[in-house]
């Protein structure tokens, strides 16, 4: 007989409890909250007009291709899908003399939050003396990504509260007096968490003072077609190519293309030459390659083959604009009834604001107070996801926010 020792030398005792993160653990309380009437406006994810997580047509049909033609199932390359990669370059650079001088290196992510952190480690070899600015505010993740792959986190201004737009001279100040070869982070567009976004004009700007202060931008494009449209979407990318600037630019599909769990997204990076492409490729697959070696297939190829199958192609724009039009059909009743609930009050913001997310100017004791009293979820920092209102919940979301903001 074996006897099974219960006595174990302690080697655990020094590992602290996570404190959890700000999205995914309200996320996980609002499936835990038992009322019926609850709203989940916390987590960046797109709901349908009856409230569920939608499978757009494309994809779908998308998948029944993938199945009907899957065979065995090596690894794929460390830097991806070639199909994926090629179409992930004709969508974000499509016709830009870079792309013809093929001087973008691009690799298949995991989400982009994946291609974000990729880039990160590259960063962090490669330009070891480089902090990198984030916006104030910005996602949660973007510090927790950055500072995990050792980069010294900075700020700059962005959001102007006693407007609810942006504070465009006190980003340019703030980065005018960056050392030169620092990475700035920019979001391309659908700015998370504020809905505010820089204009053509203002990119330009920016462009002309990234260049001349030998800055180093690094986009992130979670959102591309919540905003104006996929191409529209793009100005910030343009607006860097025009001005001939060597760039990072991680983008996502989950929310385009309601694929959050394939984990679908990409890295690309600008470069000099054709030549300067293909080394710095080479050093992003070697960071892959000690991370988790190679992405998964089957995401790649749904995202793949709606990119590049034409009935798929046109079928997913049409959706991406439904989906947007939707979001900015409810942010015109959130408007509509708090301005009659509270009047004098302006809430134009919900309607200049892009994206998935409004930023409300709710504090943190009034979000706790829609939670505790009302069952909708919002961040603490006031930011509420408007795609997940609908016709059936709008109306008492609003009014929960004009009591708690009256
Ligand atoms: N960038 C931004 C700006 C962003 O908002 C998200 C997700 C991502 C990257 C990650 O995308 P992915 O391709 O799925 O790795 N944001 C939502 C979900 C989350 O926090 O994970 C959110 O802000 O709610």
């Amino acid at each position: 007989m074996r006897t099974v020792l219960r006595e174990f030398p302690p080697m655990f005792e020094h590992i602290p409890p996570y404190a959890g993160d700000p999205i995914l653990s309200l996320n996980e309380a609002f499936q835990k909250d038992p009322r019926p009437h609850k709203v989940n406006l916390s987590i960046g994810l797109y709901f349908d007009e009856q409230g569920r997580i939608p499978m757009p047509a494309s994809v779908a049909e998308a998948e029944r291709r993938v199945v009907a033609r899957a065979g065995s199932r090596p690894y794929l390359p460390m830097e991806g899908a070639a199909n994926f990669r090629a179409a992930v370059q004709e969508l974000l650079f499509g016709g830009s003399a870079a792309l013809q001088e093929k001087r973008i290196a691009t690799i298949q992510g995991v989400g982009s939050s994946g291609g974000l952190r990729v880039g990160a480690d590259f960063l962090r070899a490669h330009f070891p003396a480089s902090p990198i600015y984030l916006s104030t505010p910005t996602w949660d993740n973007h510090r927790a990504v950055f500072e995990g792959a050792g980069l010294e986190v900075r700020a700059y201004p962005y959001y102007d509260a006693s407007t609810g737009g942006l504070d465009f001279a006190g980003l340019l100040a703030a980065l005018e007096a960056a050392p030169a070869r620092s990475v700035v982070l920019l979001h391309a567009c659908c700015h998370n968490p504020t809905g505010v976004d820089l204009s053509a004009a203002q990119w330009h700007e920016l462009a002309v003072l990234l260049k001349r202060r030998e800055l180093l931008a690094f986009l992130d494009l979670a959102y591309q077609g919540y905003g104006d449209g996929l191409q529209e979407d793009l100005l910030g990318v343009k607006a860097l190519l025009d001005a001939g600037l060597l760039f990072f630019l991680a983008n996502s599909f989950s929310k385009n293309m309601s694929v959050y769990g394939e984990r679908c997204g990409a890295l690309s990076v600008v470069c000099e030459s054709a030549e300067a492409a293909e080394r710095v490729l080479g050093q992003l697959k070697f960071t892959i390659r000690r991370n988790y070696s190679n992405p998964p297939t089957h995401g790649g190829q749904l995202v793949a083959t709606v990119l590049l199958e034409a009935d798929l192609r046109a079928q997913w724009e049409q959706e991406v604009t439904q989906m947007r039009q939707r979001i900015q059909s409810m942010r015109r009743r959130l408007h509509e009834v708090l301005s009659q609930k509270l009047p004098g009050r302006d809430f134009g913001y919900f309607l200049s604001q892009r994206g998935m997310f409004s930023y409300t100017g709710l504090s943190a004791e009034q979000a706790e107070r829609l939670k505790t009293e009302h069952a909708v979820y919002i961040l603490r920092s006031g930011r509420m996801c408007v795609a997940g209102l609908n016709e059936g919940n709008v109306q008492a979301v609003a009014e929960a926010m004009a009591t708690v903001l009256g």
